[in-house]
């Protein structure tokens, strides 16, 4: 196995955002990377390394042009302008945007504003997602570090694990969401892809039902995508994540969706990956994306299942049973101080794994 793991993570480092309406410390935060590295440090798993450079084309493969130049520009441009308006301070600003108004229905979406603040809402679907000035730079990081990771799968089988943050699965093809910027998933999914493997599988575990994800690929045979999570009536993103998406057009029957009240346990939780895995069995897929959220951790601040540390080398055995080249790709987990542990026994149970 190898571990990959940017640096530039760090450059996304938010203090607040928005949580049911009032200002609280950020949940998605560097220490929650750091923990996972020192962890993966002392358990000497695997090599760890940089990521390559693998440019934007991969990424312009899933997300729209003009999104993809909104992530770049926004930050200097809301930074310029609010020089500007307030000359008397010099330093930056506020140290992180959020949107407060959006093209819901009725209104339109193919017409980008000029004003920024609209331009925020334009391209994202919750106000709980802190802009910084290293949004772009991190998420880029990450992008790239689950591309080596997949690149080391190709080339020489087996699991890579991208150790990278901000997340990436509610990120849709243009628009942020739920910490997520860049969909690294889709991403590397679609690089495997364009590498001439036919098939690949996505497999969820993130507490949250992974909505850009599920988007991108709704309407084809080629990927499939599988997401076992909090029941969206009550969890967050809310307006995805039912049983009965499955997927349309081509895509029908290519999308599984399996929510689980708050409150599961592991033992009813497990059941539920291996429904999903018996259909990324069945889809005999050439390579396996993991969207690796730990946030079904018991402790989780945010989240509502009931899973502990030595139930996640069961998850790590049964991803390595499938037998797949496997990228897995670091999603939530909250529980910062417990994160590092639980991705080592997430990985050890992979390496130990084969039952
Ligand atoms: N005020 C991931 O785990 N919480 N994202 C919104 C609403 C968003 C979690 C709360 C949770 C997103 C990758
Ligand atoms: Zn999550």
């Amino acid at each position: 196995m190898l571990i990959v793991h940017p640096a530039e993570h760090r450059l996304h480092h938010p203090q607040r955002e928005n949580y049911r309406g009032r200002m609280v410390d950020a949940f998605e935060i560097p220490a929650r990377a750091d923990y996972v590295l020192h962890a993966v440090q002392q358990a000497e798993l695997a090599p760890i390394i940089a990521p390559d450079d693998f440019g934007l084309a991969p990424i312009a493969q899933v997300h729209s042009a003009r999104y993809l130049d909104f992530l770049q520009r926004f930050w200097g441009q809301w930074s310029e302008q609010w020089r500007k308006n307030f000359p008397q301070r010099d330093a930056e600003p506020v140290d992180e945007a959020f949107p407060a108004v959006w093209p819901i229905r009725t209104l339109r979406d193919d017409v980008e504003p000029a004003n920024l603040a609209a331009q925020l809402g334009l391209y994202s679907m919750d106000s709980g997602s802190p802009f910084t000035a290293g949004t772009w730079a991190a998420s880029l990081s990450a992008s790239q570090s689950a591309l080596t990771a997949a690149r080391h799968v190709l080339t020489h089988g087996g699991g890579a694990f991208s150790l990278s943050r901000p997340p990436g699965h509610h990120a849709g093809r243009d628009f942020f969401g739920g910490y997520c910027f860049l969909n690294h998933a889709a991403i590397t999914a679609q690089w495997l892809r364009d590498q001439g493997l036919a098939r690949v599988a996505v497999l969820d575990v993130d507490y949250h039902h992974g909505n850009g994800t599920q988007a991108i690929f709704y309407d084809r045979a080629d990927v499939l995508t599988v997401s076992i999570h909090g029941d969206p009536r009550t969890e967050y993103p809310f307006y995805l994540g039912h049983a009965d998406e499955q997927g349309q057009g081509a895509g029908l029957g290519y999308n599984l969706n399996l929510p689980l009240p708050v409150g599961t346990g592991f033992a009813r939780w497990m059941q539920a990956v291996e429904q999903g895995m018996a259909q990324v069995r069945a889809f005999a897929p050439q390579a396996l994306v993991v969207s690796l959220g730990l946030d079904t951790y018991g402790n989780d601040p945010i989240a509502g299942f009931t899973l502990q540390t030595a139930d996640y080398p069961v998850l790590g055995a049964a991803i390595r049973a499938l037998d797949l080249p496997t990228v897995m790709i670091l999603e939530g987990g909250y529980a910062a101080a417990e994160l590092g542990n639980n991705v080592v026994a997430v990985l050890r149970g992979f390496e130990q794994g084969r039952a």
